[in-house]
């Protein structure tokens, strides 16, 4: 059964009709007054407003940040580790409320919220309480009585720029790092997907210090440039189109911010000859891998979007994704059954209908799918088929991102020649490669080109693994202890204990 839509009696959420920015503890209304739809994906209807932020409402956040900082920089990482323990266990006892309004939101399916999405979130809090008690200083002894230590200080006001896919999940893994590392946060949500976030700042909101998190809502060119160019911010965080991060970069140039940045992708899923030959299982374990291009409506920066599939099995590992795909169930995101949703606006839905059209165009091969889909009672709504295109890499198709439940597929004839095409690519975020050797297996995961690349699996993201961008992916990690970095600075104290004056 599905879960009741919002706005009937029965749903499990209610949005309010309109919701404000969080600034300093408080909701506070837009300085100019305006607001902005939001609109859900599922029926295309709007179904909440935000603000429509300028600068004069980043200003006040940004304020309210750096008011905060000075107590919460000063708090024990013990401390920190308790609030974001806390948060943790709130957004878990809330978690099917938080994945039915995001799966409203973005129209992703609510099975993948409820077992993806939000425990993710869940445990990247937890990890993160658990990273930052972790850290040890370091001390080197220089001369006999001359010794540096050194101390990981946070950086101060960071704002954090967050895209339409992930709301819940984007949130957490922006949000965990900073707040443990003791820094302060402006966080601007897409302006797609607002109302997820905000349901999630209503429901830990009591248990920050006031003006520790601030949310300023609104478009990327006015509120996420603002924020991003805004003198009294320590360092952007920033998931999103690679053309947009190039201008985040020159936005940081101007007050030499630190940056990260977690980029598009274009990433390859590599099927070798054994994967057919080994047992049954594995093989349908590997056309599972093969059908993660549809996982989120595709809607993912590691999607699957590229497959290699040996010469050797391509006719019968082809026939196998085929039939796979077509069983996949689109439909209403809020019920538990749908495997492909919504895509996540009109706008994408538009991007990818034209790239269908363009592969055609190319000379590509549709195996199935190829087209928009309605869903009955849901005309609005923004669906795609999933679509298997086979061609060469050279193909738009197979170069650019199309965001969508769309893989492009060619063959190969060795081991070289796929790792060559999988590093035919500006990007380098995500890989797969599927394989029972062992030894090709470590082989093609050195060689490959990605920040992550998953052997005998894919779409996995624990909070324990470092994950980000090679080449025009972006660069610095999210998840893994080493992510705590990117929000502190070094402090080394250099101390003589010399009696003699030097
Ligand atoms: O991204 P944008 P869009 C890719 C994907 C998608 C395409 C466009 O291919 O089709 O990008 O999506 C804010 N200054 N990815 O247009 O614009 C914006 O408000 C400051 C990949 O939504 O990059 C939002 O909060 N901020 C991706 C965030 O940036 C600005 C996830 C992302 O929006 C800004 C999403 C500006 N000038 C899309 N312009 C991934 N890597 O996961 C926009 N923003």
């Amino acid at each position: 059964m599905a879960y009741a839509h919002p706005g009937q009696s029965d749903s499990l959420v209610r949005f309010a009709e309109r919701y404000e920015n969080f600034i300093g503890g408080k909701w506070v209304p837009p300085v100019h007054g305006e607001y902005l739809d939001d609109v859900s994906p599922v029926d295309g209807r709007p179904f909440t407003r935000v603000p429509r932020s300028s600068e004069a409402d980043v200003d006040l956040a940004v304020t309210a940040a750096h008011d905060a900082l000075p107590a919460w920089s000063a708090t024990s990482p013990a401390e920190r580790a308790r609030v974001l323990l806390r948060i943790a266990d709130r957004l878990e006892a809330d978690l099917e409320r938080l994945a039915v309004a995001e799966s409203w939101e973005n129209g992703k399916p609510v099975r993948e919220a409820l077992a993806a999405d939000l425990p993710l979130a869940v445990d990247h809090f937890r990890y993160f309480a658990s990273a930052v008690r972790t850290q040890e200083g370091s001390i080197s002894p220089i001369e006999r009585d001359l010794v540096a230590y050194h101390f990981r200080e946070p950086l101060g006001v960071v704002a954090q720029i967050i895209p339409w896919n992930f709301p819940l999940l984007m949130t957490a893994w922006k949000l965990a790092p900073a707040l443990a590392a003791g820094n302060c946060v402006v966080l601007k949500p897409a302006e797609q997907t607002p109302a997820s976030v905000l349901l999630f700042v209503e429901l830990v909101a009591d248990l920050l210090p006031d003006g520790v998190v601030n949310v300023v809502n609104g478009y990327g060119p006015e509120a996420g440039k603002a924020l991003a160019r805004n003198p009294g911010v320590a360092k952007i965080a920033f998931t999103g189109e690679t053309s947009t991060g190039q201008l985040i970069m020159q936005y940081a140039a101007e007050n030499v911010l630190p940056v990260t940045l977690e980029l598009g992708g274009k990433s390859p899923n590599i099927f070798l000859p054994d994967v057919l030959a080994a047992d049954d299982e594995f093989a349908a374990k590997a056309v599972e891998g093969f059908v993660m291009f549809a996982l989120n409506q595709g809607e993912v920066c590691t999607c699957p979007s590229r497959a290699l599939v040996h010469e050797s099995i391509w006719d019968e590992f082809l026939d196998r994704a085929v039939a796979r795909t077509e069983e996949l169930v689109l439909g209403d995101p809020l019920d538990p059954a749908t495997q492909v949703g919504a895509q996540a606006s009109d706008e994408q839905l538009r991007k990818i209908l034209s790239y269908l059209a363009l592969g055609r165009e190319e000379g590509a091969e549709v195996l199935v799918g190829g087209g928009q889909r309605g869903v009955p009672g849901l005309a609005g709504g923004y669906y795609v088929e999933p679509t298997i295109f086979t061609g060469t890499n050279r193909m738009r198709i197979f170069q650019e991102e199309i965001f969508g439940p769309v893989v492009s597929v060619a063959r190969f004839s060795d081991v070289d020649e796929a790792v060559r095409i999988a590093n035919d690519t500006r990007y380098g975020l995500g890989a797969g490669v599927w394989t029972r050797d062992g030894g090709t297996a470590h082989r093609v995961a050195r060689a490959v080109e990605a920040g992550r690349v998953w052997v005998n699996c894919y779409h996995a993201y624990p909070a324990h693994a470092a994950f980000g961008g090679y080449k025009r992916s972006g660069f610095g990690r999210e998840g893994h202890v080493s992510t705590l970095a990117h929000y502190q600075q070094t402090k080394s104290v250099v101390v003589s204990y010399d009696p003699a004056p030097t």
